[in-house]
């Protein structure tokens, strides 16, 4: 697949010509797309078209925007299983998987077709006799979304049905390793009828196109999910540059599984949670705190399961676990596992570069557990984005929650008791946007809010109605019909 910039409504390649590729991780012989490798000059001529663009469309009634999102949704229906297939061989997560993220993006468009016909502001009295008061929600105006490729289609979802629901217009920058699925996706944008210019895609890497929309005085607007590092670098951009800034970053998430628990629900909900993905989720569970009356048990059985993922090929349906994303990440994976031995940590099962047969074409990683794991080691504490879980042992429900807490980060959080006491005592303590009561962390919907606390975010939710104050502002509005001035505060006293 050839995969081109979209600007003002036309399908060009990036003004230097450069070109990048876009490879199976299961197989790197396999060439799937290739995609313009843009630079500044071009997010230049989709930012200029976005406002041109916006200033028509922030003008078309709210439902009729929503009817849009509603037909991107049903296009979405319809193209499910070809996009799942793209999916699988653009990141490699399995078809199952894959088919999960394109019916997060439907949700998430029928969701939105909704809210056009909401979008609800407040009417509130005034303090003062005919006199009228109310808010009405309004567009921001042009948003840069810069999405990463674990969620290539659900992600860029989840930030431009909103945005566009709401009447801005948006350049968007998908990651440079998913070009073909932000292709498709824009297609879909397109063939929804949405007029030239309400979407660009800018095609091309986070150094060149992600840091010239932060730079942009055209954009108003960035909403990223990616690093904690590199949402500290576009924060701070968008500081200087006077742009909202909605960030969405790492995690170091957890489940806690109590003595008390069921103990085959916890270790399935650990290995999905763990495992799925390959780990690779901002919501991944990267740490097991085991009471340690369970823990031995936990353990060996965790082992028995894990031992049975078969790797390979998202598209084999006997898959369990595709590979990681790219040589980068599996480089990053394996100084992890330097880091854990050095650090003492026991390596209970994986912890290789799996190369047998046809997985040395691609990018996998043994599914890894640690054991022996202490809240203090790295392994503990950095985000690894890859399959790779740590057993840490606590003595006490206070203990477990003290340890989950004890991180930079705060997206998700599981505990799994059959205690009721404990479960509302973590729903109140556990420091993180996301809490699950005997589920994994891992499987969000997406007409909740999304997001989380300390390092993960800067405040903001994504999904749900709280993403419309992302891309909405309020403004107030009074009407006085009394015919004189009326000083508030002062009149009235
Ligand atoms: C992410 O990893 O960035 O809750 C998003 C979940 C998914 C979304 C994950 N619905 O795991």
């Amino acid at each position: 697949m050839q995969c081109l910039n979209y600007i003002d409504g036309r399908w060009v390649p990036a003004r230097s010509g450069a070109v990048m590729e876009s490879r199976n991780p299961a197989d790197w012989r396999e060439l799937v797309a290739t995609a313009p490798q843009s630079d500044a000059a071009d997010v230049d001529a989709a930012v200029a078209a976005a406002r041109r663009a916006y200033r028509s469309w922030r003008l078309v009634p709210a439902p009729v925007r929503a009817e849009s999102v509603r037909r991107i949704g049903e296009l979405l229906l319809e193209r499910k299983a070809e996009l799942a297939q793209l999916m699988t061989r653009e990141m490699g997560k399995p078809l199952e998987e894959t088919r999960g993220d394109v019916q997060e993006g439907i949700d998430c468009a029928f969701y939105y077709a909704g809210e056009g016909r909401r979008l609800f502001g407040q009417t509130t009295p005034s303090e003062l006799g005919n006199k009228f008061a109310m808010t009405v929600r309004v567009p921001i105006g042009v948003c840069g979304l810069i999405t990463p490729w674990n969620f290539p289609i659900a992600i860029p979802c989840w930030k431009s049905l909103p945005a566009l629901v709401c009447g801005n217009a948006i350049a968007f920058k998908p990651a440079r390793d998913t070009p073909a699925c932000a292709t498709l996706l824009t297609q879909i944008f397109e063939a929804a009828g949405l007029p030239a210019g309400v979407v660009n895609l800018v095609h091309g890497t986070g150094e060149a196109v992600g840091r010239a929309l932060a730079e942009h005085p055209g954009i108003d607007l960035i909403s990223l999910t990616g690093s904690s590092q590199t949402g500290a670098e576009v924060g701070a951009t968008c500081g200087r540059t006077h742009k909202r800034v909605c960030l969405e970053m790492g995690g170091k998430n957890a489940q806690i599984v109590m003595e008390d628990a069921d103990l085959d629900l916890a270790l399935e909900g650990a290995l999905w949670g763990a495992f799925g993905t390959t780990g690779q989720r901002c919501t991944a569970t990267s740490r097991l705190i085991l009471h340690r009356d369970i823990k031995a048990e936990f353990v060996s059985k965790l082992i028995e399961l894990t031992g049975n993922l078969r790797l390979g090929s998202g598209l084999d349906p006997q898959t369990d676990v595709g590979p990681l994303i790219n040589q980068a990440q599996r480089d990053r994976v394996i100084r992890y596992l330097d880091i854990a031995r050095d650090e003492g940590a026991k390596l209970a099962i994986g912890g290789e570069v799996a190369r047998e047969d046809d997985l040395q074409y691609g990018c996998f990683f043994q599914p890894t557990i640690l054991d022996g794991v202490t809240p203090d080691m790295r392994v503990a504490r950095e985000e690894i984005f890859g399959p790779v879980v740590s057993a840490i042992a606590v003595d006490s429900f206070d203990r477990a929650i003290q340890v989950l807490n004890d991180t930079p980060y705060g997206l998700s959080s599981s505990v799994y008791t059959r205690d009721v006491n404990r479960a509302f005592q973590a729903m109140r303590d556990l420091e993180a946007g996301i809490t699950y009561i005997n589920g994994p962390t891992i499987g969000a919907e997406v007409h909740l809010p999304f997001g989380g606390v300390k390092q993960t975010g800067n405040g903001h939710r994504e999904a749900g109605s709280a993403a419309l104050d992302v891309f909405s502002d309020w403004k107030t509005v009074y009407v006085d019909f009394s015919g004189q001035l009326q000083r508030a505060q002062i009149d009235n006293r």
